[in-house]
C-alpha cells in the first residue's frame, strides 16, 4: 500500500505515520486498492481502454490485471452489454449507475452488477459479484412500510426509532443505531435496534476524532458507505498510477474503495466484522449517520443498499421539521411553565414566593440542573448547586464582569478561573438581573457534560500496539474528548436565553404593577389622610357648631318661637311679636346653614364627573343665570375670552364662578361695580409667583370691590369665617368660599386670594390639567 503512495508522500501521510493526532490528514480518497468483494476497471475516458484494474481480477475473473489493461469491455462483456453502457455513457457522472450483467466470457462466479461512475478523467466499472450470499431481496413492499412508519413519527427519536428498526429489517444487519453529531462534532447513539444478544450503545458518546474531517467531507459526497468484511486483505491497483496523471486516481465515488486500516482496526475493536453507514444530512450537514454492523461478515446487494440510501434521502429531507417540532414542543413546554411561574409570581404576595415555593420553580422551566433565586441579599438554592457561598461568589463575580441583564455561558470557568470549582453542577449557567438593586439575580446551572455522558469503552484499557504506538481506543478517546470538553455544559439555546429574558421582563413588569400599586395606594392612602384631616378638621367645626351654637337653640328657639307666634300673639305687643319673627328667621337661618354644611360635605364626599368644558361657554350661562342680580347690583361683568377648553365638573365649576362672582358683586359699596373674569395668561404668570402653568388652569374673578385686609387672606377660606355682620353684604351663610375651595381642591389645585383693603381683590383658582 505504501508503494501505490511513493509520489505521495510529500503531500500526503503513510499509514505507517497515521496516529490518534493526525487522522485527519490520511489520503483516504487514494488508498490506491479496493475492498476484494469485488473487482475494479478504469478507463481511459476517451478511448474507452482499461488503464488500471484491481489485482483481485484473477480472483473473481480467473485473468490477471495487467492481462486487462489496454483492452476495452468487449473482452468481458457481449455486444448489447457494451452496446448498454455506450448507451449510458453520455449521461454519466459521479452518480452511479448500475448494471445487472452475466459474465459469459469468463469463468468463475458468473453474475455482476457493474457500477458506473465518471471522475477524474476516468470511467469507473465496479463489479460486485452477486452470490447465493448476497442479501438482495428488494421488496417494494417492504419499502412502503419503511416509509409509512418513519412518516408517521413527529418527533426526532421516534423518527430515528423508526428508521433504525425499518432499516434493520430490509438489511438484517446486527445492530442499526443512529449516531447523531454534536456541536462539537462529537456524537451520541440516539436509537438502536438489534440483536438481542447484543450489548446496548444507546446513550454512548463517542469524540469527532473517530469520523475524521475528511471522512465526513467523503459521506457528504458519497451516501453510503460499504465495508462488507472488515478483514479483508485489500487488492491493489495494477498500475498504482493512472498513466495518464501519473497518480493514484480519486476515489471519492468508488464504492469498492479500500478502508483506512485505522480505522478497520476500529471496526475489529468494535467487534463488528461488517458494517454500512448512510448519512443523514440536513441543510449540506453531515447531522448524523446511520451505523449498521453485523458481528460477521455481509454482503448486502447494490440495490438494497441504494434503497437504504433512498431512507436515508427521505430521512434527510424530513428531520428538518422534526427537529423543528421538538424545538416547537420545547418552547411550548417552557411558554406554559414560564406562564404558571408568572401566574405563581403574579399572585404572591411576595414575589419571590411565586419563583420557588411551589411547582413549577424557576428550576422547572428549562432542562437544567438546578436554579438559585437570589434576591435582597437571600439566596434560595433549587436542585443541583454551587454552594450557598459559591453562589454569593459568582452574584459578585456577575455584578462586575457580567452587568448585562442577560449573561450566559456554557463554559464559565472560561470567564472565570474560579469557576473550576463550580463546574460539576454550574460549568454553564444562565443568569438574568431582577432589578437595579445589585445582587438582585435568577440563575440556572447546567452541569459540566462530563458528567451526563456515558463514554463508549471507558473502562477500556488502552492497547499498545507491536511497534510501540499507542493505539487509539475508546478510553483514548475518551481523554483526548474530555480534554476538550472539560468544564463545558450543554449550550443555551437560543430559545431558551429569549425565555430567560422574557421571564426578567414580566418579573420586573409584575414589581412595577406592584410597585405603582404600591404606590397608588400609598398615594391613596395619603390622600385619604389629608381629606379626612380635612374633614375631620371640618366635622369638628360642624359637630361644635352643629351641637352647641346650631342644634339645640335651633330646636328650642325655633319651637319655641312658633309655640308662642301660635299661641299668644294676640297677648303680645308688636314689639314682642316682631321678635319672635325675628327667632324664627334666625332658625330659618341655621337651617340653610346646616345646608350649607351639607353640601360642604357633599363636595368633599362626591367624586368628580370629568368633562371637558368649553370654558368661555360655561361662564357665559354662569354670567346669564346671574344676570338679573348683576342688573339690580349695578355690576357690570367682563369675561376675558377666550378662555381655555379644560377637563373638570361642570356641575362644581359654574358653582365655583356663580360663588366667586357673587362674593364679587356682594362685598362692593361702589356705585359702579365691575367684575372681570379670565384666565391667567403665561405673561402674568411670569411676572408673578405663579403656580406652574403647565400643569394647571389658572382662572381669577377680580372686583373693585370693598378689598380684604391681607390678615384675614387666609381665614376668609375658614367654614362660617365671616369679616362682616351677618347682614352686612347680602348676609351669606359663610361656607361659600370653603365650598369652593374644596371643589377647587377636588380638582386638584388651589384657591387663594390677592388684596388690598379698600382695592378690590381678586380671586385665583387652579385646576390640575392632568384630571
Ligand atoms: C470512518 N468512523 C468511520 C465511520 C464511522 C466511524 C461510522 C464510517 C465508516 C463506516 O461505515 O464504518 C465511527 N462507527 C463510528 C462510531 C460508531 C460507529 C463512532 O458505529 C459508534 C457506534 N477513527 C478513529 C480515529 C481515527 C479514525 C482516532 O477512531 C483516526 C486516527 C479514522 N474513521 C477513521 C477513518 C474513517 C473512519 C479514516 C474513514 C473510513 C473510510 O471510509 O475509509
Amino acid at each position: 500500500m505504501a508503494e501505490s503512495r511513493m509520489s505521495y508522500t510529500d503531500e500526503h501521510l503513510l499509514t505507517s505515520e497515521i496516529n490518534l493526532t493526525n487522522c485527519d490528514r490520511e489520503p483516504i480518497h487514494i488508498p490506491g486498492s479496493v475492498q476484494p468483494y469485488g473487482f475494479l476497471l478504469c478507463l481511459h475516458e476517451q478511448t474507452l481502454r482499461i488503464v488500471q484494474a484491481s489485482e483481485n481480477t484473477l480472483a473473481l475473473l480467473g485473468i490477471a490485471a495487467p492481462d486487462l489493461l489496454g483492452a476495452g469491455l468487449e473482452q468481458l462483456l457481449s455486444a448489447d452489454q457494451v452496446e448498454a453502457i455506450a448507451h449510458l455513457y453520455p449521461t454519466l457522472g459521479v452518480t452511479p449507475k448500475l448494471l445487472g450483467v452475466r459474465l459469459d466470457k469468463v469463468a468463475g462466479q458468473p453474475f455482476f452488477k457493474i457500477i458506473l461512475h465518471r471522475h477524474d478523467q476516468l470511467l469507473w466499472a465496479e463489479f460486485e459479484p452477486v452470490t447465493d450470499a448476497t442479501t438482495n431481496a428488494l421488496d417494494l413492499g417492504q419499502l412502503n412500510e419503511a416509509l409509512g412508519q418513519m412518516l408517521s413519527a413527529t418527533r426526532v427519536l421516534e423518527f430515528c426509532q423508526y428508521t433504525v428498526e425499518q432499516v434493520r429489517r430490509i438489511t438484517g444487519f446486527d445492530r442499526v443505531a443512529i449516531y447523531r453529531f454534536a456541536g462539537d462534532e462529537s456524537g451520541e447513539i440516539i436509537a438502536e435496534a438489534k440483536h438481542e444478544d447484543l450489548e446496548p450503545w444507546l446513550g454512548l458518546h463517542y469524540p469527532a476524532t473517530d469520523i475524521p474531517q475528511q471522512a465526513r467531507a467523503m459521506y457528504l459526497k458519497n451516501w453510503l458507505r460499504f465495508i462488507p468484511n472488515a478483514s479483508y486483505v485489500p487488492a491493489r491497483l495494477v498500475p498504482a498510477n493512472n498513466p495518464a496523471t501519473n497518480r493514484p486516481p480519486d476515489m471519492t465515488y468508488a464504492v469498492l474503495r479500500s478502508v483506512s486500516p485505522i480505522h478497520l482496526q476500529y471496526l475489529h475493536n468494535m467487534g463488528s466484522a461488517a458494517t454500512m453507514t448512510i448519512s443523514l444530512i440536513r441543510e449540506g450537514k453531515l447531522w448524523g449517520m446511520v451505523t449498521c454492523h453485523h458481528r460477521t461478515p455481509r454482503l448486502v446487494g447494490y440495490e438494497l443498499r441504494d434503497l437504504c440510501q433512498f431512507l436515508g434521502k427521505t430521512f434527510s429531507a424530513l428531520i428538518k421539521t422534526k427537529e423543528q417540532y421538538d424545538e416547537q414542543e420545547y418552547q411550548l413546554r417552557i411558554r406554559e411553565t414560564q406562564v404558571h411561574l408568572l401566574e405563581h409570581v403574579s399572585s404572591s404576595i411576595n414575589f419571590v414566593d411565586g419563583l420557588y415555593r411551589q411547582r413549577p420553580t424557576v428550576q422547572d422551566v428549562f432542562d437544567c440542573g438546578g436554579a438559585a433565586v437570589c434576591f435582597d441579599g437571600e439566596v434560595i438554592l433549587l436542585g443541583n448547586t454551587p454552594s450557598q457561598e459559591q453562589v454569593q461568589e459568582l452574584l459578585a463575580w456577575l455584578q462586575e464582569h457580567a452587568p448585562q441583564e442577560v449573561f450566559h455561558t456554557d463554559s464559565y470557568v472560561q470567564h472565570n478561573p474560579a469557576g473550576l470549582a463550580l463546574r460539576p453542577t454550574a460549568s454553564g449557567i444562565l443568569a438574568v438581573s431582577l432589578a437595579d438593586a445589585p445582587g438582585n439575580y435568577l440563575l440556572w446551572f447546567r452541569p459540566e457534560v462530563v458528567q451526563t455522558v456515558t463514554w463508549a469503552g471507558q473502562n477500556t484499557k488502552a492497547e499498545v500496539l507491536a511497534d510501540g504506538q499507542v493505539f487509539l481506543s475508546p478510553r483514548q478517546s475518551f481523554e483526548a474528548w474530555k480534554q476538550l470538553v472539560e468544564s463545558t455544559s450543554a449550550p443555551w439555546k437560543p430559545m431558551e436565553i429569549e425565555a430567560a429574558k422574557e421571564i426578567r421582563l414580566h418579573i420586573s413588569d409584575v414589581r412595577l404593577k406592584v410597585f405603582n400599586e404600591l404606590q397608588a395606594r400609598a398615594s391613596r392612602l395619603s390622600q385619604l389622610n389629608i381629606e379626612l384631616e380635612r374633614s375631620n378638621d371640618e366635622l369638628d367645626s360642624f359637630a361644635y357648631v352643629a351641637s352647641h351654637d346650631l342644634k339645640e337653640p335651633l330646636r328650642g328657639i325655633h319651637n319655641y318661637s312658633l309655640f308662642l307666634l301660635e299661641d299668644y300673639a294676640d297677648q303680645l305687643d308688636a314689639e314682642g311679636v316682631s321678635k319672635l319673627q325675628t327667632l324664627v328667621r334666625l332658625s330659618q337661618r341655621m337651617e340653610s346653614l346646616i345646608e350649607s354644611l351639607l353640601q360642604l360635605s357633599r363636595v368633599g364626599r362626591q367624586e368628580l364627573v370629568v368633562d371637558v368644558i368649553d370654558m368661555n361657554e360655561l361662564l357665559i350661562e354662569v354670567v346669564d343665570l346671574l344676570a338679573p342680580r348683576f342688573e339690580q347690583t349695578n355690576t357690570t361683568v367682563n369675561v376675558a375670552h377666550p378662555l381655555p377648553i379644560i377637563r373638570g365638573d361642570q356641575v362644581r365649576l359654574r358653582e365655583v364662578f356663580s360663588n366667586l362672582l357673587t362674593n364679587a358683586m356682594r362685598y362692593s359699596d361702589r356705585p359702579d361695580k365691575v367684575v372681570e373674569v379670565g384666565a391667567v395668561s403665561t405673561e402674568e404668570a411670569g411676572q408673578k409667583e405663579f403656580v406652574n402653568l403647565d400643569d394647571f388652569h389658572v382662572f381669577y374673578v377680580r372686583d373693585n370691590g370693598i378689598g380684604i385686609d391681607p390678615k384675614h387672606h387666609s381665614s376668609i377660606f375658614k367654614l362660617f369665617k365671616r369679616l362682616h355682620a351677618q347682614d352686612k353684604y347680602g348676609g351669606g351663610t359663610g361656607a361659600g368660599l370653603a365650598i369652593v375651595k374644596k371643589m377647587v381642591e377636588k380638582h386638584g389645585g388651589a384657591l387663594w386670594v390677592e388684596s388690598i383693603k379698600g382695592e378690590g381683590a381678586t380671586f385665583y383658582f387652579s385646576l390640575s390639567k392632568h384630571l
